[in-house]
């Protein structure tokens, strides 16, 4: 995978999580943290959901960002004048083609949703905007129903075609086979939407991505409708360990965790434990065999540099796991230098005797080594 970029859709499908609510200057400041990163593009509400959405589609547009501006609406002609005259650079149009949608929500044939497809997307390319076309739950749908409406769209110019997992359905091989039978019907990019029910929103992006898509929705922390889509943070972490050179020279990896803590403060949500790259214990080694090796040579067991995401590592000493080089290390950092390796290995022992009793904060710790340092001068003299 040589290049990919990011449709950022906090600002849109994050809107859609629970307890988001945000209001203009808040969006403002989610944008702008964004732009940072160097996302490609951020996507917002529909101009058609409020009033205030629609100036505030007005408002980032005006905002001068490196990143293009594009609204997501429904496949309708009156969302999308509404829509051009916000001032965004695109509009991401998308409609339901699986028959759960066709009967239960919009109930139009595919034949009126093709049609409507080429009158929306003509439009706004005569109006010289940006336009991709999506289908709602694609993976539900019909494959001979997707490839021709897709073609047809391909055909009037749209500049991409959108692939959107709207239930979380979807595993890798099956996007992966999608998005390749696709890749050989059109000629545009291919954006994909990933929605995380079952865990597979980053590495659902990764196969579409290997199979030749060229467009990935991301949000922030992964917030969307239900438990959302594939991360920022994630995905990065993900294309990071593919391809470094590219993401590190594209985005500023330093970040993704100022956004992450603007977003989580704002829908009032703490970040995950285990969250990629920014979850607190995400660079803490803990076992001793770990921690030995870490102090040694850090890619033994990191895949991930810290000081690449504005990150530090720890290395945690104060449990019955611990081992000898790991307290040694925090010898030299306190440092007590007239301690030496057997030192060290005793008073690792007596750690782990303690902590076999209860935890151990590195405070802990510390007074152990300060009293041993001590009891030990002390002998000397
Ligand atoms: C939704 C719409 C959407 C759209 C994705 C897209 C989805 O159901 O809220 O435009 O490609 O998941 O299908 O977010
Ligand atoms: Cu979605």
């Amino acid at each position: 995978i040589s290049n990919f970029k990011i449709i950022e859709s906090t600002l849109r499908e994050g809107e859609q999580f629970a307890n988001a609510f945000f209001d203009t200057e808040k969006k403002i400041e989610i944008a702008k943290a964004l732009d940072e990163i160097g996302v490609d593009y951020l996507e917002l509400t529909s101009p058609a959901a409020s009033e205030q959405s629609r100036n505030d589609c007005k408002a980032i547009s005006s905002l001068g960002l490196k990143a293009k501006i594009l609204t997501h609406v429904r496949c309708h002609m009156d969302d999308a004048k509404l829509a051009i005259d916000t001032g965004v650079d695109g509009l991401d149009v998308v409609i339901g083609t699986s028959s759960y949608l066709r009967e239960f929500s919009h109930g139009k044939d595919m034949d009126y949703i093709t049609n409507k497809a080429i009158e929306v997307i003509s439009f706004i390319k005569e109006k010289g905007l940006e336009v991709r076309f999506s289908t709602e739950d694609s993976f539900r749908s019909d494959l001979v129903d997707l490839l021709s409406i897709y073609k047809a769209v391909d055909k009037i110019g749209v500049n991409r075609v959108g692939i959107a997992d709207t239930v979380g359905c979807a595993n890798p091989r099956q996007v992966y086979e999608l998005v390749r039978t696709l890749r050989s019907v059109v000629s545009c990019d291919i954006e994909c939407h990933f929605h995380n029910d079952t865990g597979c929103a980053i590495a659902n992006a990764y196969a579409a991505l290997e199979a030749g898509a060229t467009h990935i929705d991301t949000s922030v922390l992964g917030i969307g409708e239900r438990n959302g889509i594939t991360p920022l943070g994630g995905l990065l972490a993900r294309m990071y360990a593919a391809d470094k050179e590219f993401v590190m020279n594209k985005y500023n990896l330093t970040k993704i965790r100022d956004v992450e803590n603007v977003v989580a403060d704002a829908v009032e949500v703490t970040v995950p434990f285990n969250n990629y790259i920014t979850g607190y214990c995400a660079f803490t080694h803990k076992a001793g065999i770990h921690a030995k090796a870490i102090l040694n040579n850090p890619s033994t067991y990191e895949i991930l540099k810290p000081e690449d995401f504005g990150m530090s590592r720890y290395v945690s000493i104060g449990h019955r796991l611990t081992g000898w080089n790991a307290v040694k290390n925090r010898i030299e950092q306190l440092q007590l230098t007239d301690l030496k390796d057997e030192d060290a290995k005793v008073v690792t022992q007596k750690i782990k005797e303690l902590a076999d009793v209860r935890p151990l904060s590195l405070d802990d710790v510390d007074t152990l080594l300060r009293h041993y340092h001590n009891a030990k001068n002390e002998g000397v003299h």
